[in-house]
């Protein structure tokens, strides 16, 4: 059935509730009330207690990786990564990507250097960050996304012959696989995000997976000196460590993590067969992976094939309650943060741009029931098919 009745025209939203747009699951309560009678009753909260450690060695396990080091939240984490990788001067990267991956740069007193992805797979332009390579430039962060993962072979390459370090902002990318192994395992390390939106979510938290064990304990003195193991000489220790209420529930949502991803993997495919043939809609999927988490649905709007700008889409969907965002928006290098520096870099970021202005995410994960997929996406297709009739009740710059 095809919706013809809009909220945005003043009748009743098809939703009566928020549909939010990211994972936020969370372990059943008496479960959690469980491990955290347990916390109280051993009375060791935080500095790298029992369910810290246990979570490291089952990621470990899980992941296939020597080393995993939990920690407060990614963006923390590729700050210690930066510091740990003893980078200097220029660093490549994606500008397509959230603002924590360039931030965690100047925050380490290097230098963010954008560059554009590739239109078909939204992940960094290998062939572009090749031309880029000058003697400052110590390192490529491939940022994987929606899923999928950066051309890695590509990239491997690319290090080796100039000598420079790789490593990944997979903030997105727990429980993918690439070419059958699991993602954690790549460049000099990877670091996670356990954030609630997250598909493992620890309320806050991450990783660093690495499998260099000169690396491991830099990191694990960089987090601080409890649970470091061995000292080693580091210039700067901060405080990353995730506390053991954090350890908890992402303990509880491990055991977990293959129903979510089998969720997530049926609501991509039912998006897939209902958004079908949506002129001016085009669904990603998620590229370069042979085992791909889903955490993320995402579409570009081509606004005169669908009729309505990716905005006044992102507006119809509001007034029914369906959370849907831009993704990402602006692109980091129009941020307050990095727009001067940008316009000094001046390098073309074409796809980028033009990504900015299109890409919306739809709702996935825990707080959607997949019937509902089939519901927006009739609600999407009704948009386009009377687009003419809605800019009527749409801003011009909506
Ligand atoms: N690298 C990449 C590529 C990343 O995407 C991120 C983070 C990082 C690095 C850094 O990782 P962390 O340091 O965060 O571990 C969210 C998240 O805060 C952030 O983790 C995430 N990426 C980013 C892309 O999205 P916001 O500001 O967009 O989230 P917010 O508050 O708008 O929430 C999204 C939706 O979820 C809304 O519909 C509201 C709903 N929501 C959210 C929270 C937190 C809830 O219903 N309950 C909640 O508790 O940043």
């Amino acid at each position: 059935m095809i919706a013809t009745r809009f909220a945005i025209a003043g009748n009743v939203p098809i939703f009566d509730i928020d549909i939010p747009v990211g994972q936020l699951y969370f372990p059943d309560w008496t479960r959690y009330e469980s491990a955290v009678k347990d916390i109280f009753d051993r009375r060791y909260y935080t500095n790298q207690g029992p369910l810290a450690q246990e979570l490291e060695s089952r990621l470990q396990q899980m992941l296939g990786v020597k080393h995993v080091i939990c920690v407060v939240n990614a963006t923390v984490g590729l700050m210690m990564a930066a510091e740990a990788l003893e980078l200097k001067g220029k660093v490549i990267l994606p500008s397509f990507t959230f603002l924590a991956s360039a931030q965690s740069l100047s925050w380490t007193g290097l230098q963010p250097v954008f560059c554009d992805v590739a239109s078909n797979t939204h992940h960094i332009d290998v062939s572009k960050a090749k031309q880029m390579i000058t003697k400052d430039v110590s390192a490529i962060m491939a940022v994987n996304l929606w899923g999928g993962a950066a051309d890695i072979t590509a990239l491997e390459q690319l290090v080796q012959e100039t000598g420079i370090k790789l490593y990944f902002d997979s903030a997105h990318a727990f429980g993918c696989e690439v070419n059958g192994q699991k993602v954690g395992c790549f460049g000099s390390l990877e670091v996670m995000s356990f954030h609630a939106t997250k598909m493992l979510s620890a309320t806050e938290g991450g990783c660093i997976c690495t499998n260099d064990d000169d690396l491991a304990a830099k990191l694990r003195n960089i987090r601080s000196s409890y649970g470091a193991g061995h000292t080693v000489s580091v210039v700067k220790t901060s405080n990353g460590r995730m506390s053991e209420l954090q350890a908890a529930i992402a303990l509880l949502n491990l055991d977990d993590f293959e129903i979510n991803r089998a969720n997530n993997e049926a609501t991509f495919l039912a998006y897939q067969k209902h958004l079908a043939g949506i002129p001016g809609l085009k669904l990603i999927s998620p590229s370069g992976v042979s085992r791909s988490n889903y955490q993320y649905i995402v579409c570009e709007v081509n606004t005169e094939q669908f009729g309505v700008t990716r905005q006044q889409l992102l507006s119809i969907l509001k007034a029914e309650n369906i959370n849907a965002r831009r993704y990402f928006y602006p692109g980091v290098h129009r941020s307050v943060e990095f727009n001067s520096l940008y316009n000094k870099q001046k390098n073309a970021l074409t796809i980028t741009e033009l990504l900015c202005e299109t890409c919306i995410q739809l709702p996935v994960g825990a707080l959607l029931d997949i019937d509902k997929v089939e519901v927006i996406c009739n609600l999407i297709r009704s948009a386009q098919r009377n687009s003419a009739k809605l800019l009527h009740y749409l801003d011009s710059d909506s």
